[in-house]
Order: C-alpha cells, then sequence, then structure tokens
C-alpha cells in the first residue's frame, strides 16, 4: 500500500499521518486536490482506526424544528421563512410537547432541537420548550440551539452569553449541536449568510459554551461558492479551537442542497466530493475524537461508504428532519435502528448505540 500512496504523491503525508504529527494547509490543499480517493481514504482510516477502532457509532434520536421563521434568510437555506410568509410557522411550547409525547414509546436518548431567528418570540419561550421536554421525557439529553441562536437568545435575554447558557442549562439544555457555522470566511458569508453572525461570533459562543462545560459539535457548509483554501481555514479556526478548549464532539460535513433555495443554480455534491470532504476533515482535524456522515445529506449508501474514508459515526435515527428536505434531499426521513445497524455491520464496523456524549449504551 505504502508505494500506491506514494504513486499518489502523497508518500510525504502518509509518514507524517504515521508519526501523529500535525498535517499543514498546504498538505489540505494536496490532499483536496488529490484525484485519488482510495489513496485519501486509506490515508483517513488510518487516523479513524487510531481514534475509534473498528467502532461506528449511531443514535436513538428525534429531531424538532420549533420554527422556521427567522430574519437571516441565507441563500443557501430553504428552511428560514420570513414570518408571514405561507410555509413559516412556529410551534406553541404545548406543540414542542406534543412531539415529544408522540415518541414516548421509543428508546429516544437524543432530541435534536433548532429553528430559526425568529424576531419575536420572547427569551422565556425557548427556556419553557426546554422545560416542557424535560417534564416530558426527563433522562433525555437535549442538543439544541446553535451557536447563532444562543448568540441570539443572550441578545434577547440581554445578559452575557455565559449567564444565558446557565440559564438554558438549568432549563435542560445538554450539549450545542454544529449548525451555523457554514463557512466562515467572510467572503463568503457576506455573499451567503450576510445577517448571520460572524465567523468569529460563532466560535466565540463555541469557546464560552466549552468553558461553561457544554460540549458542541461544528460543521462547514460546503459544495457551493467555497474555496479549498476557504474550507481549509475553516478546518484550521475549529483545530485551533479545540487546542484551546478541547471541548467539540464532532464535526459533521454538511453537503450542500440548493434546490428551493436562492442559489438553486448550482448543482448539489457529488459522491467523490462528500467523501474528500469526510476524508480531509479527518485527516486535519487530528484533534476532534469524531467525524459524521450525515446520512440525511450524503444517503445512507454512501454514509455507508464513508466509514472506510475516515467517518466513525452515522448519526442516528432522526425522523422529521425538515431543513435538508425543504432543500430538496431525497432521503428518508428516518432510519430505523436495524437498518443503522445493518449498514454499519455490512460495512465491516461493529455497531455502537451511543448517547449524545459518546458513553456506549449498547454493542450489537
Ligand atoms: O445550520 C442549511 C445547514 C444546518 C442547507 O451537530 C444546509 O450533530 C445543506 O447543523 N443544504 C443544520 N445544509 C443541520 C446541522 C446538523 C445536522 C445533523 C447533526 C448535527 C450535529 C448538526 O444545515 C444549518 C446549515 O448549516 N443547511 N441549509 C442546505 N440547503
Amino acid at each position: 500500500m505504502d508505494s500506491y500512496i506514494e504513486q499518489a504523491g502523497l508518500g510525504d503525508i502518509l509518514a507524517r499521518v504515521r508519526a501523529e504529527e500535525r498535517l499543514s494547509l498546504e498538505d489540505g490543499r494536496r490532499l483536496y486536490e488529490c484525484p485519488d480517493i482510495l489513496a485519501l481514504g486509506y490515508l483517513a482510516n488510518i487516523v479513524r482506526e487510531r481514534k475509534n477502532g473498528n467502532q461506528a457509532f449511531f443514535i436513538y434520536n428525534q429531531h424538532i424544528n420549533y420554527s422556521n421563521v427567522c430574519t437571516n434568510l441565507c441563500k443557501f437555506c430553504a428552511f428560514g421563512k420570513e414570518k408571514g410568509h405561507e410555509q413559516a410557522y412556529e410551534m406553541g411550547v404545548e406543540d414542542v410537547r406534543a412531539k415529544v409525547r408522540e415518541r414516548l414509546n421509543e428508546p429516544i436518548t437524543e432530541i435534536h432541537m433548532v429553528g430559526g431567528i425568529h424576531p419575536d418570540l420572547p427569551y422565556s419561550y425557548y427556556l419553557d420548550i426546554l422545560r416542557v421536554i424535560k417534564e416530558e421525557r426527563p433522562d433525555v439529553h437535549i442538543q439544541a440551539f446553535t451557536c447563532v441562536e444562543i448568540h441570539h437568545l443572550a441578545e434577547l435575554a440581554g445578559k452575557p452569553v455565559a449567564d444565558t447558557l446557565e440559564e438554558l442549562k438549568e432549563a435542560g439544555l445538554g450539549s450545542i449541536p454544529g449548525g451555523g457555522a457554514e463557512v466562515f470566511s467572510p467572503r463568503i458569508r457576506k455573499l451567503t449568510c450576510e445577517r448571520k453572525l460572524s465567523g468569529e461570533g460563532w466560535l466565540e459562543v463555541t469557546r464560552t459554551a466549552h468553558r461553561h462545560g457544554l460540549h458542541t459539535n461544528a460543521t462547514l457548509l460546503y459544495g457551493h461558492i467555497e474555496t479549498v483554501d476557504e474550507r481549509l481555514e475553516h478546518l484550521d479556526a475549529l483545530r485551533r479551537t479545540q487546542d484551546e478548549t478541547g471541548g467539540f464532539l464532532a464535526f459533521i460535513p454538511l453537503a450542500f442542497h440548493p434546490k428551493n433555495t436562492e442559489m438553486s443554480d448550482h448543482s448539489g455534491t457529488t459522491g467523490i466530493n462528500d467523501l474528500k470532504n469526510i476524508a480531509v476533515a479527518r485527516l486535519m482535524l487530528d484533534n476532534f475524537p469524531h467525524i459524521k456522515a450525515y446520512w440525511v445529506m450524503i444517503g445512507p449508501k454512501l454514509a455507508q461508504v464513508a466509514l472506510s474514508f475516515g467517518a466513525d459515526d452515522m448519526d442516528g435515527t432522526v425522523k422529521e428532519e425538515v431543513i435538508t428536505h425543504m432543500a430538496g434531499a431525497e432521503t428518508e426521513q428516518a432510519l430505523g435502528h436495524r437498518t443503522l445497524i445493518r449498514l454499519i455491520r455490512e460495512a465491516g464496523r461493529d455497531p455502537v448505540e451511543r448517547d449524545t456524549l459518546y458513553n456506549v449504551l449498547s454493542t450489537y
């Protein structure tokens, strides 16, 4: 295999990966430019195996999107709608309770809840929806509100982010998902999501969360107008933040879905591009414990293949995913527990059901 990697022009990177040396941005550029996806997969697989052995994780989770009303109206997003738009919706506190009640008979361990930046829901609403979830399911872990939402909630509360996080924790918040990161580059933010919290702002909320004992995830929205260098700078910013705080759990590359967005003239990503982003992320993010192949965005079949290209996690059962499906995703709305186990097993990995913080719940 070594001579194969050398022929692909990556012999020196293989040596650095084996020696557990940090890869430079120039190494990252060469990885992205390498047309040999098997060589990339081989390198990424070394790191995946070192960090997670033969385990591949999944979780029994439920997604709740409390409202799609949003003042940011990012060009890549089909989910966010202006207040009053015919597709705009918001769940009342009791609607959120009902959503949780609908699935009390399932062994859900995590509720993943995000929404838009709503112009007039009060701060108390966000505390209340956390509380009703906990009332109905006291043992569930709530992973909720992207760093963009947390920043908005702190403004609503008129309090520092740190104090807001303490109050959200008190109401039931367990950790923070990785959305809203998009691409940190100010150029990309100006062109695609001008109103959104800046990349530096997102990272600052993240650091505060980590300092207050809350784990978070991170994402990168790829496959639109970003350059390879902008992707690598994004990964580097995450890597430096993780060096400082150690609070990130997983990185999830998000494949851009163009349908029904203001960027619908773009085509969707390809399988090779999806695998490349997973492999490069695994190699560059040497201090991240987990890389997720989010089946909702890349499809269950490619997510299964991704388990040999650096990913060690397939996310979970999900159900009622709205954000990607409004942007044209043709994947299922949910995967069954047994299907996830089968996908992982057939990929040659050992299926491990985890909780949000990657504690092992069951092995199969
Ligand atoms: O924040 C919006 C992105 C995110 C589109 O933390 C789009 O474990 C693709 O962050 N095409 C929400 N992506 C999803 C997300 C997530 C999903 C699963 C697990 C975790 C985790 C996080 O989706 C948004 C935005 O970055 N997004 N529109 C689109 N058209």
